[in-house]
């Protein structure tokens, strides 16, 4: 029989931790405003009056781009973090949130000791304990869990980099069950939308190839303010080439604002514009008539049941004109083949994700742009033999056994699909018992943090292991704390692009307080579980030495170049000879998908209706701010001076109607009775009547995070239901309507 749980509690606790570490205010200002300062300029404001000039390799962690660059210091101190020339993701220029990545080493309110939850006098609180403490509990609750219930029953979620050793760990300890939000959460639906269609998905960096293209068709992709480092340059480069940009968003988003057209589309309706955009391509025959007969399937059966999409017909649904519909479809196929539909990247909106990205995917393909300039070109990427180690033991169970019959196409592991199979059902012989959480902050990420809370509950063992205090380790048994990207090595960055390229992340500085690099971590506690045979490497220089010497590099040359450009395995355009093939049954691109229908699902998109919020209610949206990163970077103590706060856009004429003025306190109240935390109100024009609006990462509830403590409001909070993409198990998010009230004085 199971063994009675008690309940976890959320711990707040404010002044946890050893004595910080002064780096004094007068550096920290001066580096927030400094960035491109001189030697001498740096010299002056750090005081050094000289001082030794090091630079090492890094790959930013501020979000998941990966740029490579070079992490500046005087005698050991931090001066300036600076892109790589020879790495293509950043072109040797930072985002403004990788130049801020200082600030994630330098922050004073780091997790600074492994906690173990404890009880005292009744009150859960949080004790610290040394490393050796920390990992011998893990590794004996670990052992506990797969003798009663079986390895299978510990599952991993994760996002950054360090992930890898944790992905290894747990696959050596005999489970598979590993989840990203970043695919149910993120681009599930895209990858597979797009493997659908050519065989192929578009992985990340994307294979879009925005820098050539003459017409750039962005639904929802909010480039500018969504700051991935290369797209971006990409997006003005052609952007100051002339392209033409057509942006369908509800709201007028930086991309809107340098598009030749803005459609200002209904929430939930774009399948709707998608159809009806093919429709005109088909019927005005503006298609690429070559491209379609040489290498698609089921051109005849999309004709034949696109006929009814008219622009007409999207009109009432889209509240977009048919004329624009026309003229825009038109614009698009003069330029083709060099018109991109970009393929969307948070594209989990309505549930029937896979469906809409699929649309995209296909009017590409009438396009003729895969494979073509300006479309998309077939990457190249570095072909580095893995570790050589020991195969791993089998795997009994899976997270797919929860849900028989359902999500057939999910490739990946759903983080919703374990949350949920962790809350005990009597059709299950075994829901999970522990999970190990690395670097991704599940109460602000997975939707439906009622049902997160309801898991945790279940669970006989939560480790965390995080850079920051963020909520999840409010709820962990054990929290474990990694050192910075800035302190630590990784393993190798080796991502596609139109070059192969290696790049390098060494640490510029020792780890702060008492934490401890990822790698570290998980081989430590591979060693207390008996899996000697799968870390047989002594320390990680070991392990990137053995991976690069299999193909004539090494550790001493990558730490003095950063990056490594490799040659070329193969062209990345059909026109200068790259060979294609499409991996799908019919081995054309499936315009009429054979797998869909195999699984009784629409071979081909066809639009279904969104629910429209009640009277009163606007439907919630969230997006990105270019200085910050989800809930990572919103105590950042550099970032946090761009912007501290967020805000909930709201039009004019609704604010009206609730009696807001711009720049009030409000509280957003959802469907299901969820109140926000308060929030400024944005009232602006431009945002639809039928939407608001704010960034996510905001209204953070762990006191410990001291700059964003209850600063902004937390969307997650408000997602209180999704529509699940019934194809790979997505989790639609862009579904809960909220209410808007002025906040309470005292609140
Ligand atoms: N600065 C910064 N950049 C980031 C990130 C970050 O945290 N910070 N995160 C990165 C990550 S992981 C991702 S996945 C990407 C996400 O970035 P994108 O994939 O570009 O984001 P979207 O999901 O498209 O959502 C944002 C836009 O969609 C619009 N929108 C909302 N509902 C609808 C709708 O029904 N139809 C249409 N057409 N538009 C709608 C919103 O108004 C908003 O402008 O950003 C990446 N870049
Ligand atoms: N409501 C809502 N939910 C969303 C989204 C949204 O827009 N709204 N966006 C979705 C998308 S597109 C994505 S990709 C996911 C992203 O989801 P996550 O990757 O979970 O993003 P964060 O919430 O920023 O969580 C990152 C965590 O990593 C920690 N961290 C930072 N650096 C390090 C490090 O070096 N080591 C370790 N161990 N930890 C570190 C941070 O402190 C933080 O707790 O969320 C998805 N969920
Ligand atoms: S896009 Fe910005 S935050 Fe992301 S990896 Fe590159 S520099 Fe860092
Ligand atoms: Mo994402």
């Amino acid at each position: 029989m199971a063994r009675e749980l008690s309940r976890r509690e959320f711990i707040k606790i404010s002044s946890l931790g050893l004595g910080a570490l002064s780096l004094g205010g007068g550096l920290w200002r001066a580096l927030a405003n400094e960035f491109s300062a001189s030697t001498e300029e740096a010299i002056a404001l750090t005081g050094f009056s000289e001082g030794l000039l090091q630079r090492t390799p890094t790959v930013c962690e501020i979000c998941f781009w990966q740029c490579a660059g070079w992490v500046h210091t005087i005698d050991g101190k931090p001066w300036k973090i600076i892109g790589n020339e020879n790495d293509p993701n950043s072109n040797g220029r930072l985002c403004p949130r990788g130049t801020g990545g200082l600030g994630a080493y330098l922050d004073n309110d780091r997790l600074k000791t492994p906690l173990i939850r404890t009880e005292v006098r009744g009150k859960q609180t949080f004790r610290e304990a040394t490393w050796e403490e920390a990992l011998d509990y893990v590794a004996q609750k670990m052992k506990k869990i797969a003798e009663k219930h079986g390895p299978d029953c510990i599952a991993l979620f994760t996002h950054g980099s360090g992930g890898v050793f944790f992905k290894h760990l747990l696959r050596a300890f005999g489970s598979n069950n590993i989840a990203a939000p970043s695919y149910a959460q993120c681009r599930g639906p895209r990858e597979e939308a797009y493997l659908l269609t050519y065989g192929e998905g578009i992985g990340s960096p994307e294979r879009t190839d925005i820098r050539d293209t003459k017409c750039l068709v962005l639904i929802g992709s909010h480039l500018g303010e969504n700051m991935h480092n290369g797209q971006v340059q990409e997006f003005a480069d052609a952007v100051a080439n002339g392209a033409t940009v057509i942006t369908v968003d509800p709201r007028y988003s930086v991309a809107a604002s340098k598009s030749k057209y803005w459609l200002p589309i209904r929430p939930g309706t774009d399948l709707a514009l998608l159809l009806a955009w093919i429709h005109v391509i088909i019927e005005e025959e503006l298609y690429d008539k070559d491209f379609v007969q040489k290498y698609t399937y089921g051109f005849d059966q999309l004709k034949a049941k696109v006929k009814k999409y008219t622009p007409e017909w999207a009109y009432p649904i889209t509240t977009i004109k048919p004329d624009v519909i026309r003229k825009t479809a038109r614009e698009m196929a003069w330029h083709k083949p060099a018109t991109l539909i970009h393929p969307g990247r948070h594209v989990t909106w309505y549930g029937d994700d896979t469906q809409r990205v699929r649309a995209g995917a296909i009017l590409n393909a009438l396009l003729g742009n895969w494979g073509r300039r300006g479309g998309f070109y077939y990457p190249n990427k570095a072909e580095v033999p893995k570790y050589p180690y020991p195969p791993y033991p089998r795997f009994k169970w899976s997270w797919r056994e929860a849900f028989a019959d359902k999500y057939p196409l999910a490739n990946l592991a759903l983080a919703n699909g374990i949350c949920e199979a962790t809350i005990p059902s009597a059709s299950r012989d075994c829901s999970f018992k522990g999970w190990i959480v690395y670097g991704t902050n599940l109460m602000l990420t997975l939707p439906q943090p009622q049902k997160t809370i309801e898991a945790i509950q279940n669970l006989e063992l939560l480790v965390a292991i995080d850079l920051m205090p963020a909520e999840i380790t409010g709820w962990a048994d054990v929290v474990l704390p990694e050192c910075s990207y800035l302190e630590r090595y990784d393993d190798l960055r080796i991502l596609p692009g139109r070059e192969p390229t290696i790049a390098l992340r060494a640490p510029a500085f020792e780890p702060r307080f008492n934490s401890k690099p990822g790698w570290w971590i998980a081989r430590e506690l591979g060693l207390r579980l008996g899996l000697e045979k799968y870390f047989p490497w002594k320390n990680i220089e070991e392990y990137l030495e053995t991976r690069l010497k299999a193909i004539g590099l090494s550790l001493k040359e990558l730490k003095e170049k950063g990056v490594v450009k490799l040659p070329d395995r193969h062209p990345i355009y059909l026109d200068e000879g790259m060979e294609i093939e499409f991996d799908t049954p019919t081995g054309k691109i499936e315009l009429y998908s054979t797998i869909l229908e195999s699984y009784g699902f629409d071979p081909i998109p066809k639009y279904t209706h969104h629910e429209e919020p009640p009277e009163g209610y606007y439907r919630l949206l969230y997006g990105r701010a270019p200085t910050h990163t989800f809930g990572r970077t919103t105590n950042n103590p550099l970032l946090t001076e761009t912007m501290d706060e967020n805000e909930v856009w709201v039009h004019t004429k609704v604010a009206k109607l609730h009696g807001i003025e711009n720049g009030q306190y409000v509280v957003l109240v959802n469907q299901d009775g969820v109140r926000s935390n308060k929030i400024r109100a944005k009232v602006t024009e431009r945002i639809r009547h039928d939407c608001v609006y704010m960034v996510h990462g905001f209204g953070h509830r762990d006191k410990r995070l001291k700059k964003a403590f209850l600063k902004g409001a937390d969307d997650n909070a408000l997602i209180t239901r999704v529509h699940v993409d019934p194809i790979m198990g997505g989790t639609g998010m862009r579904v809960n309507f909220v209410t808007i009230e002025p906040a309470d004085s005292a609140a």
